[in-house]
């Protein structure tokens, strides 16, 4: 077969769970934590570093190597028929801080090693396939997350992206350029015929019902908003409690509100996960506190009521307690709905390896959201230990991350060759 170069029936076609696995744990040492997660956040010199590993791996199966304006990396493996829109899979390499071994990662390695397979077994493709590492998935470090995918579908503006800051003040299209990532292809699509996405469920469903795939019918639509409040400062000692306009009080009664109403939809999830208070001493009553506010739901419009319900809410407590509010909507990505072909392509590829499956959604945020609003794109699971995520302890069994990346293979081979 290695000489006459022919591709063996591709349904046959598995990946080398060993040398997927090496490959994890040595990402896995770049931005290693002492407790054994990772912490590569968006554009830091440990992003750089994996970054350029996976470029390097690239090269060495022979793909042609783009980034793009937003530092998006791509790995092109030309097709027989090159005019034909192509089959792209990808995730993102960047983390939370304190993050874990898995989240992102895996969907790009996952990739690496369909690319991997393929190119051992000379295996030729009717499309192109591109494999894709998304900056900065997580909106950690600068929000918005999954901000570079959502360039790349036009949804967001680059220069809009480029001057967003982290906590330091640095800006996303400086620290592109600081880690040379700043490319010159614009941050634009190109045309796809499918799009899948291989990802940790980083939720109990999986585990709690004992499947080993997880095939998400679509993502959350996911609302960012951030609160700042102004209070009164002063000496906690002599200023009595009558009358402060105490603004990290009207805090806590704000985040209590936020769980309150979105307590109210079956679906729905409202978490108050980052929180600064100025100036933070122990014996001055804070001037200034900045929180802000993650809502989610599988429909758009409980997600927008349930705002409108705690903005309401936060002005009633604000003015109670003298307390300037400001309020801004910073992102929101609609709901994204798979598609029911990709979607089933994914059932079948588990079902034909005999994998169980499940069908769910996703509550967590991904880049395939937004290349779901362009081209038809499903997402393929695999379980996560105990349902932890963005988290040093997050895990999945190596069986498990072999089997996802088997379901892959198959997704990307049928796709490309139809
Ligand atoms: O927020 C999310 O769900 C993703 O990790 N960015
Ligand atoms: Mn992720
Ligand atoms: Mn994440
Ligand atoms: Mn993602």
């Amino acid at each position: 077969r290695e000489e006459k170069g022919e591709c063996m029936s591709w349904k046959n076609l598995r990946v080398n769970g060993r040398r997927l696995q090496e490959s994890l744990e040595t990402m896995a040492k770049i931005g290693a934590t002492p407790s054994g997660g990772v912490q590569r956040l968006a554009l830091s010199d440990e992003d750089k570093a994996a970054r350029d590993l996976f470029c390097s791996w690239l090269k060495e199966i022979d793909c042609e190597v783009t980034i793009d304006e937003m530092g998006n990396i791509f790995g092109h493996r030309p097709g027989r028929n090159r005019a034909l829109p192509a089959v792209m899979s990808g995730s993102h390499i960047d983390s939370q801080p304190k993050g874990g071994r898995f989240d992102g990662i895996f969907g790009v390695m996952g990739a690496l090693e369909v690319m991997r397979t393929l190119h051992e077994n000379r295996v030729q493709t009717e499309r192109d396939i591109v494999i894709v590492d998304w900056t900065n998935e997580e909106g950690s470090r600068f929000a918005p997350a999954m901000v570079s995918s959502g360039v790349w579908v036009g949804k967001l503006e680059r220069d809009w992206a480029y001057a967003r800051t982290d906590i330091n003040g640095k800006t996303q299209g400086e620290e592109l350029e600081r880690i040379g990532y700043k490319g010159t292809v614009p941050a634009k699509a190109f045309p796809l015929h499918a799009n899948y996405e291989l990802h940790i469920e980083q939720g109990p469903m999986l585990e709690r019902y004992g499947k080993t795939i997880g095939v998400p019918k679509g993502v959350l639509c996911l609302h960012w908003y951030d609160i700042y409040l102004t209070g009164t400062a002063n000496q906690v000692g002599p200023t009595p409690m009558a009358g402060r306009n105490d603004c990290l009080l009207a805090a806590a009664e704000m985040i209590q509100a936020v769980n309150k109403v979105a307590h109210i939809q079956g679906d729905m999830v409202g978490t108050v996960g980052e929180i600064h208070n100025f100036p933070n001493s122990r014996n001055i009553i804070p001037d200034g506190v900045h929180f802000t506010v993650d809502v989610r739901s599988w429909e758009d419009a409980h997600a927008l009521s349930a705002w409108e319900m705690m903005a309401r809410e936060f002005q009633v407590i604000a003015d109670r307690h003298g307390t300037h509010l400001r309020m801004e909507t910073t992102w929101r990505v609609e709901r994204a709905p798979f598609n029911p072909g990709l979607v089933d392509n994914v059932l079948e590829a588990a079902d034909s390896l005999g994998y169980s499956s499940h069908y769910m959604v996703s509550g967590a945020g991904h880049d395939c959201s937004y290349i779901n609003q362009i081209a038809p794109a499903a997402m393929i699971f695999i379980p996560s230990k105990g349902g932890r995520s963005h988290v040093e302890v997050e895990e999945s069994s190596w069986e498990d991350c072999e089997k996802g990346t088997n379901v892959l293979l198959q997704c990307m081979l049928k796709s490309a060759n139809e």
